[in-house]
């Protein structure tokens, strides 16, 4: 969603600026925006809907600006038009925001009977107006930006700049991350470390309620009470190279053919002969994972797909029970809390919105502890949650999740090994089973020819179904997911048996339907459920390493190598992925960055 970029430096910065928005392209965006200092510290400022490029185009104006403000727009209050497009302007300043303003139409009334104009349709723009009224009161930058704060409601991460401070840019955030970059001649705000390490390793993280000013020499940071307080200075961990394409044609891809690694190194970092390594999620936390009775899980999308898996694997090889919620549910529910229940969230972003409540109002009841599962250092949910669990599968450009939710897995399934540990499942057969994922990935990167084939067999319909049972009815939700995304065909999953209270009745000689088939105990039953469709004509397409017999015309069978049904679900995801990946070449779209959709949700 929304992503904001600000450099203070001594060098212009104009083209730094385009390059910064660029990365911050894959939060899912609609219209652009600049702002910057110009001659006597006027604001010039530039706009453009659309792709960066046609912001791109306007760049002459900002020719030799050294402090600006930037901005990607992803629509919530108003139209992705030129008018709501930030930043937005008022007298002496210009602002930038990210989140939502809950009590924005209040405020307008109010700046309006305080003779303020408003030009666009947008909650931010009571922002600019708001930090002016308290500036023409105080003339002072750092008071407005305290009563501005104190006046809004809702989550804010704010970059504003004022043109009767040459060279410097102030930002303040409240449910919403913003990250500062220390440079040697410039300095940097951002909404994630994309933007930043292009430029300089070196961060800081605000946190809920401070303020900082910047200019190109110094980085200042206050709490609401304008006091000048010390926060450490963190080295980001991530190399640039992981947010370049690599020789690959779409992030998607690069990140698909990434799993294999990822996956390896957990193993060598996480994975022992025999046994996992002793307390893979903090300090202490075998001792506190043997006594819980209870899991709830909570996640969005990909992430919540993972927790269903892991309901299934967990409540397989333990006594524990497990509940599995969206986060946006679970937020308005009523919850039961039973003695000895951890809450375990679920994002790839860490900067989910309805995740970051969930975990919020989790805080607030008796859990015995809160588990985050997240891949980006430093995310609000990591700094909320008491124990975290980060993936490091590096940065995740493309919006449609594919190696956060097989690392998702991965950890699951290193957490589900260590809550059977009491329940006498053998650690060892678990463990030589989970140390045989990344080499069984190998053989599935080569049925990607295969898979482009039978991709052209999707590119004109317009309904699909996916059908699983036991841990792969979440593969088939996440694989129905991954088409809908890219592809824009539509997709249902169902639980295979499911089929016939209902869903059957879709099903003609045009309907495809893929189904999961891994030959476990469940595959009899998957296979009577499949007849339904054959017998209805259906063209099926089954992944399966089980033999089937190839005799009829509407039945393509996708040979998947035999391997351990522990880790069936890791697997069986990957062709899947790479299939929406082809039949969304095939169809044209913009794999990366599929329309109406954002990488990291930031709103609720
Ligand atoms: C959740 C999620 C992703 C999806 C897309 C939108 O994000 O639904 O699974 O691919 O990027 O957001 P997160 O909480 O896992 O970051």
């Amino acid at each position: 969603m929304c992503g904001i970029f600000g450099i203070s430096s001594t060098k212009p910065i104009s083209n730094q600026l385009i390059k910064g928005l660029s990365k911050l392209e894959y939060r899912g965006y609609d219209s652009a925006g600049i702002s910057g200092h110009g001659i006597n510290s006027k604001l010039i400022t530039i706009k453009a809907t659309g792709p960066i490029k046609n912001l791109k185009n306007k760049l002459s104006k900002l020719k030799g600006i050294t402090t600006a403000v930037s901005h990607t727009r992803w629509a919530t209050h108003g139209q992705p038009t030129l008018k709501n497009t930030h930043p937005h302007l008022s007298e002496y300043i210009g602002i930038v925001h990210n989140g939502i303003i809950e009590n924005y139409i209040d405020l307008r009334s109010y700046l309006k009977r305080k003779g303020y104009v408003f030009k666009s349709d947008t909650d931010s723009e009571v922002i600019c107006h708001l930090m002016n009224y308290y500036f023409n009161k105080t003339a002072d930058m750092q008071s407005s930006i305290v009563s501005t704060a104190n006046s809004l409601e809702g989550s804010y991460a704010i970059a504003a700049i004022n043109t009767h401070t040459p060279h410097t840019l102030y930002t303040s955030c409240k449910g919403s991350p913003i990250i500062l970059g220390k440079g040697l001649d410039a300095n940097y705000i951002s909404s994630d470390i994309t933007p930043i390490i292009d430029h300089t390793k070196h961060f800081i993280s605000m946190d809920d309620g401070e303020f900082a000013e910047i200019n190109s020499a110094s980085i200042k940071i206050f709490n609401k009470n304008k006091k000048v307080i010390k926060k450490p200075t963190k080295v980001s961990k991530i190399d640039k190279n992981q947010a370049s394409l690599m020789g690959h044609r779409h992030f998607m891809h690069k990140e698909i053919y990434e799993q294999k690694t990822i996956i390896k190194d957990m193993t060598s970092r996480y994975v022992g002969t025999n046994k996992i390594l002793p307390n893979i999620f903090g300090h202490n936390t075998d001792k506190l994972l043997e006594n819980i009775e209870h899991i709830h899980f909570v996640g969005c999308g990909t992430s919540y797909h993972a927790s269903l898996v892991a309901k299934d694997w967990i409540e397989q090889f333990s006594k524990i029970t497990c509940t599995a919620e969206v986060a946006s549910e679970y937020k308005y529910k009523k919850i039961n809390v039973l003695p000895k229940t951890l809450f375990v969230s679920i994002s790839q972003s860490g900067e989910t919105a309805d995740t970051i409540s969930s975990l919020k109002k989790a805080l607030k009841l008796r859990y015995t502890n809160t588990l985050a599962i997240c891949n980006v250092a430093e995310s609000t949910l990591t700094r909320l949650s008491s124990m975290n669990f980060l993936m490091n599968a590096g940065p995740e450009i493309s919006v449609a999740s594919t190696k956060a939710f097989t690392s998702q897995l991965f950890t699951l399934l290193l957490l589900t090994v260590i809550l059977s540990r009491k329940y006498g499942k053998t650690e060892k057969k678990m463990v030589q089973d989970i140390r045989q994922i990344d080499k069984k990935i190998d053989e599935l990167y080569k049925m990607e020819d295969e898979i482009k084939k039978i991709s052209s067999k999707f590119k004109n319909k317009e309904h699909t179904l996916f059908l699983g049972k036991g841990t792969s009815y979440p593969i088939a939700l996440e694989a129905a997911l991954k088409l809908k995304e890219i592809s824009y065909i539509h997709a249902s999953a169902y639980h295979s048996g499911e089929l016939k209270h209902g869903p059957l009745a879709l099903v003609d000689k045009k309907m495809p339907v893929v189904c999961f088939l891994p030959d476990n105990h469940l595959a009899r039953l998957v296979l009577s459920n499949l007849a339904e469709v054959e017998a209805r004509q259906g063209q099926t397409f089954i992944f399966t390493n089980k033999k089937i017999a190839r005799n009829k015309k509407q039945v393509e069978v996708i040979k998947m190598p035999d391997c351990p049904d522990l880790i069936v679900p890791i697997l069986y995801i990957i062709p899947a992925q790479l299939l929406s990946y082809h039949v969304a070449l095939k169809k044209n779209t913009d794999v990366d960055k599929p329309r109406n959709l954002a990488k990291s949700v930031t709103v609720e």
